[in-house]
């Protein structure tokens, strides 16, 4: 069947192009998908376009309507658990034990928004006149472009494309070029589930070809992104051209702060899931380790003791603990950082190469790694790695951490580690960052919003702001009893 999906049809790119897809733990190709042309592109917004406002009728239908979509949807990639779960490993190289946490987030979010749905229509202003009816009401925004990245394409499509559909809008989605079978997937769900022609349109392809068109494209009235800086910085560029709504999110750099006070137990196992999780590609990976000086040197040698001993290997096997990267690129931009840090004077204390086993060596692995002695003007502290790479600095003072974990570009997510719980309090309240975890790190729900200060990005996904991001308040003034002035 052919890979991309528009007006209601599965079609192959005009030009009859394909490229392959890598299964990053072996190297080998998984299969060849369809690529999307311009004129693909063009036959894409056009069907987004007319599913809109030919009659109003996708975002016209009852808004439960809506949301029974999204709740079929959600009982649909249920059913299919296993098989996505699958995909997404093979596709990405995380485990399936993540690949299947993900589709369970996946239908939580799919849920989240459909009951929210209806849930908010508007409201009544108080004009001070009796005989006037002032009310906002909330209305789609129109065409959308739903551009992700490849660590959780399933994942952040869900937070983009189920508000937008709840929101009434219409959308071109498209992935990654690195993993976009997932997508392909989820298309097919939604189709099952009933969406109506022109609603959903599916695209793959590269950036310039595929991502750049939807971001100039006059009829393209919102962008939302998720992926690096530079990017997100060209596509904030090429929607000023055409003053479209935009919302990316263009990862972190995420400090973790441990306070001595802390059980050493529990945070010794909290620090590595923080940043070896999907082997750090993660954009809220807790990539940097702020340690209080007491108890820095045992803590350094412990997570250096633990990080020797996590089980690399093929994320479909049950035994594996970690899998590769998702492509040579970042690993050969890992293997960068970790030279520039150690030429800087890091110390390195775990990791540092490519696993030795000749399997291995076949695919995208990276030891997990881990560099005491970092400090914040270091490349590896500054820029985000998005690999298995921890750093660890050291502090004495709650300002010093404060400092420490404000005094970078991103602003995305951050911990606290500490008994006291006034000075957990205090110390998230003064860090800069979207999501602060006090005693824990990464968990989080669809109702609690998610996005990023500074150059981590800006609008937000996920709860009623990530609904309101698809929206746009219309105030509708109604003078009941009109006389002549
Ligand atoms: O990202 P890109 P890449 C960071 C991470 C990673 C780095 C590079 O540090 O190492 O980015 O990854 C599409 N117009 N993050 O190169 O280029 C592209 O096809 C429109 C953090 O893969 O940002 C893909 O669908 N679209 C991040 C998407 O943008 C364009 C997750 C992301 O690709 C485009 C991923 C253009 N001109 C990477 N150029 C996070 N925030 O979690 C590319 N694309």
């Amino acid at each position: 069947m052919p890979d991309l999906y528009i007006d209601g049809s599965w079609t192959a790119g005009s030009e009859g192009v394909t490229a392959p897809v890598i299964n990053p733990a072996d190297g080998s190709v998984i299969q060849e998908v369809d690529q999307a042309s311009r004129q693909d592109v063009e036959r894409a917004v056009a069907a987004a376009k007319a599913a809109f406002s030919g009659g109003g009728w996708w975002p016209g239908t009852a808004t439960g309507e809506r949301a029974a979509l999204l709740r079929r949807t959600a009982d649909l990639l249920v059913r299919d658990k296993e098989d996505i779960a699958r995909i997404e490993t093979l596709d990405t190289g995380k485990t399936l034990v993540e690949s299947r946490i993900d589709v369970d987030d996946v239908v939580a979010v799919f849920r989240y928004y459909a009951d929210l749905a209806d849930k908010d229509a508007g409201r009544i202003v108080d004009t001070g006149h009796q005989h006037v009816v002032s009310r906002v009401v909330y209305e789609p925004v129109g065409v959308c472009a739903l551009i992700t990245p490849w660590n959780y394409p399933l994942l952040q499509l869900s937070w983009k494309i189920a508000p937008a559909l709840a929101a009434g809008d219409t959308a071109i989605i498209k992935p990654s070029e690195v993993t976009p079978l997932t997508t392909v997937k989820l298309v097919g769900l939604l189709e099952e589930a009933g969406i109506p022609r022109g609603v959903v349109n599916l695209v793959l392809g590269d950036g310039p070809t595929v991502g750049a068109p939807l971001t100039e494209h006059p009829d393209v009235e919102m962008v939302s992104f998720t992926g690096s800086v530079r990017t997100g910085q060209a596509i904030i560029r090429a929607s000023a051209e055409t003053v479209k709504k935009v919302a990316v999110e263009l990862g972190g750099k995420n400090a973790n702060i441990v306070f001595a006070d802390t059980d050493f137990e529990t945070v010794v196992d909290y620090a590595l899931l923080a940043v070896f999780l999907h082997s750090g590609q993660v954009c809220s990976a807790g990539a940097r380790l702020l340690v209080e000086d007491p108890l820095h040197d045992a803590l350094v040698e412990e997570l250096g003791r633990r990080a020797e001993r996590i089980r690399l290997g093929n994320g479909l096997e049950p035994g594996s603990e970690s899998g590769p990267l998702v492509s040579e690129q970042q690993l050969a931009k890992i293997e960068e950082f970790v030279a520039s840090a150690l030429e800087e004077g890091a110390r390195l204390v775990a990791g540092g190469h490519r696993p030795d086993e000749p399997e291995l060596r076949k695919g995208f692995f990276y030891r997990p790694t881990v560099l005491d002695d970092c400090r914040p003007d270091m490349r590896v502290v500054r820029e985000e790695t998005f690999g298995p790479i921890l750093t660890v600095e050291r502090f004495s003072t709650d300002d010093e951490a404060i400092a420490l974990a404000n005094g970078t570009e991103y602003g995305l997510a951050g911990a606290v580690w500490t008994k006291d719980i006034g000075r957990a309090h205090r110390v998230a309240g003064a860090l800069r960052h979207g999501t602060i975890w006090i005693n824990d790190f990464h968990p989080y729900v669809p109702g609690a919003e998610w996005g990023g200060f500074k150059r981590s990005g800006n609008g937000r996904e996920l709860g009623p702001t990530g609904l309101a991001e698809y929206r746009e308040a219309k105030h509708i003034w109604l003078n009941t009893a009109p006389e002549p002035s």
